[in-house]
Order: structure tokens, then C-alpha cells, then sequence
């Protein structure tokens, strides 16, 4: 009779950490982690990216240790950890922000982050910042996020970059993806002005070849706004943009950094407007993937 070992056979009731990791007993464990960041008090349309990072945690249960793409163990290899959430204050963006930046920090491995709503990942940056000095950025979204305030106030989920580039903790800033109405043509041309370079979805649709020759090198953080993707593909999120990439087409592009990653987020997950967890498990992929691009590269 065949016997199963319960203890190898995956516990897919068991959900409390990403890809069912152990949680990391020490700051200074994992030369990669995964952080939660549940705080969605700065959006502007739909919330619920405050549970997010248990979404995500839920989604990645079926994900296995080897990457036959990259050919990487990148669990093993990377001795990932599972860092629980940030303690945020709802309501109080802020004070929210100090507190992000300050866990950030204290943290030795390579941040993998699950938000929460686009403007965790400015105080983000200011700990990038901090601990490397002035970083690149890989921006995936179908939104620009450099307005300048939203209700006259500065800090929400679409003005962190403008924040960023003000606070000058960036070098070279590349942004993909873009589309959708906007609120006028200086839009497009505050991406210029603000020394942006801006590629829109048919930029990756017609010669993704030519943009991914256009990324940076060297010590780069990537964000990715889950809305990059086509609402079928991503329906669980705050601001959707019809017309955008495929899941396919996103796993793709992360397989093809060829930088240092010192850091990556995937935000504006919102389960309450998920459908199946197909956002949920999307965003663990993009995660398991950006993990095993790090994996391949250091
Ligand atoms: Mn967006």
C-alpha cells in the first residue's frame, strides 16, 4: 500500500506565510523576504488592497521550488523567509509611510513586498535610498502615478513618483505600460519634463524587444501596479485599465531583467474584487519570478 507522508505532501489549508516559507525568526534572516504592506488608505476609486498580502499568501500555496524557466531553486538558493506585515495605522497615510520606511530598513535581505496601495511604495524608496544610495527604478503599471497631488493633497496612490523624483533618490526611471484616459495631453508630457521614460502598452505590444533593451542596469528596484495586466486577467484591483498585458506577457518580462533587483513590490491586489484568486495567484507568480530572477543573477 502506498503510504503518503503527510509531512511532504503540500498543506494547502495551512496559509499564514508566502509559499508556505517559514517565517523569519530574525532580521537579519533570508537573503530575500517577503514583507506584507497592508494599508489601501490612499486610493482614489476602489479599496481592498489591504488584503492583499493575505490574498497573495493565499494564491502562492501551489507554488513548488523549482523554476523550470530560469532554472533556478530560488526558495532554497535565496533562503526565503516570510517577514509577516508591516504594523500600519489605517487612516493615517504619514505616519504610515515613517513606519514602512523604518521596518525597511532594519531588514538585511531583499525586500519582496505585497501591498497595499501604490503610495507604500514611496517610503519604500526612501529606505532603498538609505541603504544604496540613489537606485533606478522599473515602474510596471498602466498608470503614469507622477501627478502631482490628488484633492490638493500630495500623497496618494498616483503622486508617489512624482514625490520620489522631487525627494531625488532616483536615477534612471523606467515606466511600461501605460494607458487608459488620462486627464490631459501635459500628462504625456510631464513623463518628459520629469526625465521619465514612459513606454505605453503599445510600446510593449508592437517591439518589446526594443524596450526591454531600454531598462536600466545596475541597482534597481521594481514596483509592479497589478493594474499592468488586462482587468481579465487581474480583475482584483483598485483601478482598472482595460487593454493591458496578459499574465503570460508579464511573466515574460520579469524573466527578462537582466539587473541586480534590490528590491520589488506588487501592489493594488484587492481579494474583495478578485474573482477564483486569479489576481491572488498572478501576483505570487510575478513575485516567485522577480525572487528567481534574483536567484539567477546574484
Ligand atoms: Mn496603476
Amino acid at each position: 500500500m502506498r503510504q503518503i507522508d503527510a509531512l511532504k505532501s503540500p498543506r494547502f489549508t495551512q496559509i499564514s506565510t508566502f509559499a508556505r516559507l517559514p517565517l523569519c525568526q530574525k532580521l537579519d534572516e533570508g537573503e530575500a523576504v517577503f514583507l506584507g504592506v497592508p494599508f489601501d488608505d490612499a486610493t482614489t476609486y476602489r479599496p481592498g488592497a489591504r488584503f492583499g498580502p493575505t490574498g497573495i499568501r493565499q494564491g502562492s500555496r501551489l507554488l513548488r521550488p523549482y523554476n523550470q524557466f530560469l532554472d533556478v531553486y530560488p526558495f532554497d538558493s535565496l533562503n526565503v523567509c516570510d517577514m509577516g506585515d508591516v504594523n500600519i495605522i489605517p487612516g493615517y497615510i504619514e505616519d504610515t509611510m515613517k513606519i514602512i520606511e523604518e521596518e525597511i530598513v532594519k531588514i538585511r535581505g531583499v525586500p519582496f513586498i505585497a501591498g497595499g496601495d501604490h503610495s507604500i511604495t514611496l517610503p519604500i524608496l526612501r529606505a532603498m535610498y538609505k541603504k544604496h544610495g540613489k537606485i533606478n527604478l522599473v515602474h510596471l503599471d498602466s498608470h503614469y502615478d507622477f501627478w502631482d497631488s490628488y484633492w490638493g493633497k500630495k500623497y496618494t496612490h498616483g503622486t508617489w513618483l512624482r514625490r520620489a523624483l522631487e525627494e531625488g533618490i532616483l536615477n534612471e526611471v523606467v515606466q511600461m505600460g501605460i494607458r487608459g484616459s488620462l486627464y490631459s495631453r501635459d500628462d504625456v508630457e510631464d513623463s518628459k519634463k520629469l526625465g521619465v521614460k514612459s513606454f505605453t502598452i503599445r510600446d510593449l505590444k508592437y517591439r518589446l524587444k526594443e524596450v526591454l533593451k531600454e531598462l536600466p542596469s545596475g541597482k534597481t528596484y521594481v514596483s509592479i501596479d497589478i493594474d499592468v495586466v488586462d482587468p481579465a486577467f487581474a480583475p482584483g484591483t483598485g483601478t482598472p485599465e482595460v487593454g493591458g498585458l496578459t499574465s503570460f506577457e508579464i511573466l515574460e518580462i520579469i524573466r527578462s531583467f537582466d539587473f541586480s533587483i534590490i528590491g520589488f513590490d506588487v501592489v493594488e491586489v484587492s481579494p474583495p474584487y478578485d474573482v477564483s484568486e486569479i489576481t491572488s495567484m498572478l501576483a505570487a507568480n510575478i513575485i516567485y519570478e522577480g525572487l528567481s530572477v534574483l536567484a539567477k543573477h546574484r
